[in-house]
């Protein structure tokens, strides 16, 4: 039986990849993101297994509307991944714009709780699964993380509440965290500074899309019986920091 995921975020990064992994597989895959530019060619490689469905996950409007056009053989939707995200901003807490955190808190946890609460009816008729991407900044403090990291331990737990609640339900919920992984992700962080995303990744031989891609296509692939709760993923250069002490 051919099944359907429903992949956010998916014209860049982790998602466009995880477009790429499921549709190989033979998935049907429901491509979501602002931009319809970048879907479109994802639809043309995968004649038939792929619909692109562009929205803002902020416009909870616009969201029902694409959920509700979605053609006949892509409305039974198997498998969510709340992908979709972003940071804004580095500044510490006292120097942040109160823009990029309502931008975040918008983004990586209202949208994200109204896309699975709008879901889970028939995640749990068709015993699904969901994916959600949070992030090592939701589990690890590091200055200028403040509200990024807030909203990604929002995610993971709010995953785990997802379990609990599931349970006997058949639904499996896995929170995948990865660390520095070169996508868009800084030009975005850093409302498009080009220059510093090189250099953030400048010979760190950071984590790729594809790496992240295949860690969701694993996850949704394992035998039904098995849930990984949470996956927490890094490149091999990268580690932690101690505590810091503040002197007189
Ligand atoms: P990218 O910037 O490459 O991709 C982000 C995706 O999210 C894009 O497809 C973008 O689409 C989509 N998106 C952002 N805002 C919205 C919105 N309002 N409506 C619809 N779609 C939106 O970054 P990544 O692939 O790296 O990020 C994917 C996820 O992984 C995010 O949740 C991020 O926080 C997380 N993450 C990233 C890490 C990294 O180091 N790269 C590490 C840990 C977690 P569009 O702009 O077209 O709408
Ligand atoms: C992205 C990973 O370390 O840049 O979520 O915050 S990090």
């Amino acid at each position: 039986m051919t099944r359907t995921a429903l992949i956010t975020g998916a014209t860049s990064g982790f998602g466009a990849a995880a477009v790429h992994c499921f549709a190989k597989a033979g998935w049907r895959v429901i491509a979501t993101g602002r931009r319809a530019e970048r879907l479109q060619p994802l639809v043309d490689a995968y004649p038939g297994l792929v619909h692109a469905a562009a929205f803002d996950v902020r416009d909870s409007a616009a969201m029902e509307a694409a959920l509700a056009a979605l053609p006949a053989e892509f409305a039974g939707i198997d498998l969510l991944v709340n992908n979709a995200g972003l940071a804004q901003g580095t500044a510490p807490a006292q120097n942040a714009s109160l823009d990029d955190w309502r931008t975040m808190i918008d983004t990586n946890v209202t949208a994200l709780v109204t896309l699975t609460h709008r879901l889970l009816p028939q995640l749990v008729q068709r015993k699904g699964a969901i994916i959600n991407i949070s992030s090592v900044a939701g589990v690890y403090p590091y200055p200028g993380g403040n509200a990024y990291g807030g909203t990604k331990a929002f995610v993971s737990q709010f995953s785990l509440g997802l379990r609990a609640d599931l349970h006997g339900t058949g639904v499996r919920v896995t929170t995948i965290e990865p660390g520095m992984a070169e996508t868009e992700f800084t030009v975005v962080r850093t409302h498009g500074d080009q220059a510093a995303s090189d250099k953030l990744y400048s010979g760190a031989n950071p984590m790729t899309a594809e790496d992240i891609a295949e860690q969701i296509f694993w996850v949704a692939s394992l035998p039904a019986h098995l849930n990984i709760n949470r996956l927490e993923v890094m490149p091999v250069t990268q580690s932690f920091a101690g505590f810091q002490v503040a002197r007189d």
